[in-house]
């Protein structure tokens, strides 16, 4: 099978020119003007953009989670990433306390084998180091499980204390690999939120007020401090704050790198979605949705390259589960869906509203990612001998978001009636057209398994 994609404005994390792209099988053959090989397929992209298939490295698909799991599997979570221009994912393993980290990699393993639409591979979240994971690192990485998640928060559940973390990042150093770390005070957090509840305060907006900025901030210090002690490569997950960003800029003056992730939300939403009583419940997930100057030091933080990576940290779950947390906002299941509209709430919001270019674009919604954890440049770009991963983009066309046309599996938006310029229109995942024009080209199965390379910390 050979795709030829005809005058589509090519934009790479680098470049933005105009060229044809020939596909045969799974790759890209042939870049350039005018081409003219014959292939069994045409489709004429003039006045569109392609770019490469965006790569969300923060989702939790089917995850057992605060007494529930979250609503999209690896079949409606990766077939809802594609419509949006998202061809593949990682996920979060977690580690069950007091069990191996094999155990918990079959079980995803058998989640997801057969079911996704995408690709995708798995960080391996470690909540319980000892000297049986210290034994389990390297085979992980032998797994391509190169990139070890961390928790400095949900005490009991997936927190490991800072001599646990020490010690997990002196042996992911060892093997090659990256540790990343959610990265919040999860002590100052459950005695705020102990003591929101013995003075009945028990609505949605006490799950933002029982997580303020310092706690987030305090976290990434304290992992970065502990990051260059170790030397091992590292990266904070979802930050949203001013605060937790200058400790990574303090980082900087003294040469250390800390690779940083943000996600859509945070900076395009803010806190006051929980002043509107329940329906705050939409938007509890951890850390919580902040201030519009923590958004905007988001967005230069972008610019001034102290953050690489857009993810969603997609986690949905439905109204009835959040409804869990109806009277005591510390039941509410944490998370929010985007899986789905990343990348064009990314162009709408930053691109065609000139807060960062095109090519950072491409560079924070896919090529970083491919690049930090190690799939690059079989992903996260558009060259020859790269998976033919590829959107068509229309940058003109105008739609609203809405719960009555997404294809994540959950009963409301967290973006309902959003304005959005630009649309992906085709999406070709390894060769094969997946989505186009709102169809499904592709079937369940279709998506493998990324086995990724050892990293080291410079991209
Ligand atoms: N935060 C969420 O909102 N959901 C899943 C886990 C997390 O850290
Ligand atoms: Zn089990
Ligand atoms: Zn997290
Ligand atoms: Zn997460």
């Amino acid at each position: 099978m050979s795709i030829l994609i005809k005058n589509g404005r090519i934009v790479t994390a680098a470049e933005d020119y105009i060229a044809d792209i020939y596909i045969e099988g799974e790759q890209i053959v042939a870049i350039g003007q005018n081409l003219s090989l014959k292939a069994d397929q045409e489709i004429d992209a003039t006045g569109k953009l392609v770019f490469p298939g965006g790569i969300d490295p923060h989702v939790h698909l089917d995850m057992p989670f605060m007494g529930t799991y979250s609503s999209d599997d690896y079949s409606t979570g990766t077939l809802a990433a594609l419509h949006g221009g998202t061809t593949s994912v990682i996920d979060f393993i977690l580690q069950t306390q007091g069990k191996s980290l094999r155990h918990a990699l079959e079980e995803w393993q058998g989640r997801s084998k057969g079911n996704a639409y995408g690709d995708y591979s798995f960080h391996m979240a470690v909540t319980d180091f000892n000297e049986n994971t210290k034994l389990e690192i390297r085979e992980m990485v032998e797994e391509g499980i190169t990139s070890f998640k961390t928790f400095m928060a949900y005490k009991g559940a997936l927190m490991i204390d800072d001599g646990q973390m020490v010690d997990l990042m002196q042996e992911v150093k060892r093997q090659g690999g990256m540790v990343t770390v959610h990265a919040t005070n999860g002590d100052m957090i459950d005695k705020l939120i102990a003591k929101h509840k013995s003075e009945g305060k028990l609505s949605p907006l006490y799950h933002y007020l029982s997580q303020p900025e310092v706690t987030e901030a305090e976290a990434s210090g304290r992992f970065s401090d502990m990051a260059h002690y170790t030397n091992v490569p590292a990266y904070i997950v979802h930050m949203t704050c001013e605060g937790a960003l200058n400790a990574v800029r303090r980082a900087t003056m003294r040469n250390q790198q800390v690779f940083v992730e943000t996600c859509i939300q945070y900076l395009i939403l803010d806190a006051s979605l929980y002043e509107n009583d329940f329906e705050g419940a939409k938007w509890v997930m951890s850390p919580p949705l902040r201030q519009p100057k923590d958004q905007e030091a988001l967005w230069a933080g972008l610019n001034q390259g102290l953050i690489q990576v857009v993810g969603t940290d997609h986690c949905p779950f439905k109204w009835e589960q959040k409804l869990m947390g109806k009277d005591d906002f510390s039941k509410i299941p944490n998370g929010h869906p985007a899986i789905e509209h990343r990348i064009e709430l990314l162009y709408s919001e930053g691109v065609n509203k000139g807060k960062i270019t095109l090519n950072k674009f491409v560079e924070v919604s896919s090529t970083n990612a491919a690049k930090l954890f190690g799939m690059y440049p079989k992903k996260g770009c558009i060259a020859i001998g790269s998976d033919a991963d590829l959107v068509i983009f229309d940058p003109n066309k105008q739609h609203q978001l809405s719960v009555n046309t997404h294809h994540m599996n959950v009963d409301y938006s967290g973006y309902e009636g959003w304005e959005v310029t630009g649309k992906c229109e085709t999406v070709l995942l390894r060769g094969q057209i997946a989505i186009d024009k709102g169809e499904t080209k592709i079937n369940k199965g279709y998506g493998q398994f990324v086995k990724r390379n050892k990293v080291n910390g410079i991209i």
